[in-house]
Formats: C-alpha cells, structure tokens, sequence
C-alpha cells in the first residue's frame, strides 16, 4: 500500500490553530507496529486518521479546512480523489514519530470501482487510530454506509462517525451567524437518534460540524485526538 504525502509540516503548525492536538505530541505509547511505515527508506511510526466515506461527501474539504489550506483537490461535480493521499505533521525527529491524516477517494460510484477502494479501505483500518466516517446530515439513505461499516468489521472503539453538511439540514435560512438554529439544532437531535439506532454506534461517537462553515471542527479535532489516544 503506497499512500502520496500531499502536505508535511511540524506539528506545531497544527498546534497553532487547534490546541488540542497538544494532546497528541504528549502521547507516549507511539511506538507500535501497526503503526510502522517506510518513508523513503525510513521507518517512521504514524498515529493514523482515515477519513472514509462517500463521494462527494466532504472528505478533501474537511482536510483542507483542518490545514487551513487548499492542499486537496475538492469539486462539487465529479468524483475527484483518485487515490490515497495523506497530510503528515512530525512529532518526534529523533524517533521518527508522525501524526497523519489520510484522505481516500470516495465509495458509491460504481460496483467495479468500489471493490478496488473497499480493499484499500480494509488495508487501511488496520493501519489506523482513528476512522473517521463521513455521513451527510441532509440524507435519510445511510444503506452503502451501514453495509460497508459492517462488511469491513470496523473497530467501533476507533470510529467516529462526522455528520457533515449541518449547515444543510433544514429549514435552512439565511442568516450573518455561522451557527445552527434552534429548528435546524432540534432536527439534528432527531438525526443523531435516529443514525445511532441504525448503526448501533453510541451517540458520543457521532461528530456533527459543517467543513463548509467549519461549524463544530474544534470539537471534531479533539474527537479525533481523544480516539488516538483513547482518552474519550
Ligand atoms: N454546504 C456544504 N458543502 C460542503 C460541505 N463539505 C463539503 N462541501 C462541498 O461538497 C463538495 C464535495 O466535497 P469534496 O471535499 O470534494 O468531497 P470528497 O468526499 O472529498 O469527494 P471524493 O474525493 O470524490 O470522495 C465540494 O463542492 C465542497 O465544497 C459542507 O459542510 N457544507
Ligand atoms: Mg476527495
């Protein structure tokens, strides 16, 4: 499995705009060996984020936002990641310690096409800390999300899943604040219920925020970083 390194940096870049990620350059226990990579001939141990799901859904934009750059190619048209990038942060240069976050093309295009990216899905879980899988708080049609959830027996431990596009549920107004309304934050309880029923996840597990707005991504981060260093 090969995975392109779009964006490097310290962690500190990541500090500078979420501090939570502190958390993460504290972690002792990084030295694991489903953490092991070769990076140009070097081992490095990465404390590993897959962000998942459907096309079109949000995944190259949530990294974008989470950078605080346009790295990723995103469209609101076509299909656009293609294949396994990643953004790496450096924890530890003496031990070669790494945290990354990975952004994979997205399923429901076509069968043929979804068996090649499940594979490298199921490659990557294993490889991984945290699994973050986005949903779209604007659907009710979760099938290809609850059946690949179960067919790939992911660790419920690790996942999170993000709602995103909260900015869409309804009723949606126009307003100058980038928050929810009260309407629109009484049907996202109804929405969070219900997919916790249907994916028999705990609510504590499902992450709404909008990458669009970047309503809630403070809250998604330290998610994530609770997740990798089971601190939930
Ligand atoms: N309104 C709204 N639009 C969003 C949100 N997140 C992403 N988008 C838009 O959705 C479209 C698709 O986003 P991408 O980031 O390319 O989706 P993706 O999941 O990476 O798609 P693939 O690479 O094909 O798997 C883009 O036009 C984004 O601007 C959101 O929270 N709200
Ligand atoms: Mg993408």
């Amino acid at each position: 499995m090969e995975i392109s390194i779009k964006h490097s940096a310290h962690i500190y870049e990541l500090i500078e705009k979420w501090n939570e990620i502190n958390n993460i350059r504290y972690y002792k226990d990084i030295k694991k060996e489903h953490r092991k990579w070769n990076k140009n001939g070097t081992t490095t141990y990465d404390m590993q984020c897959v962000i998942l799901g459907k096309t079109g859904y949000g995944k190259s934009t949530l990294l974008n936002k989470i950078i605080g750059k346009d790295v990723f190619e995103t469209s609101a048209i076509d299909s656009t990641t293609l294949k396994m990038q990643c953004a790496d942060w450096l924890i530890d240069s003496n031990n070669n310690y790494y945290f990354s976050i990975a952004d994979f093309p997205g399923i429901g295009q076509n069968s043929k096409i979804d068996e090649k990216y499940l594979e490298w899905y199921k490659q990557m879980l294993e490889k991984s800390d945290c699994i973050l899988y986005l949903l779209r708080a604007d659907t009710r049609e979760y099938s290809i999300d609850i059946n690949t959830i179960n067919n790939l027996e992911m660790d419920k431990s690790k996942l999170i899943l993000g709602l995103n596009f909260c900015d869409k549920i309804e009723p949606i107004t126009r307003s100058i604040t980038s928050g929810l309304t009260e309407k629109q934050l009484v049907n996202l309880e109804g929405k969070i219920n219900a997919i916790s029923k249907s994916f028999k996840i705990a609510k504590s597990n499902i992450l709404p925020f909008s990458a669009d707005t970047m309503w809630q991504i403070d809250k998604l981060i330290k998610k994530i970083v609770g997740t990798i260093t089971c601190n939930n």
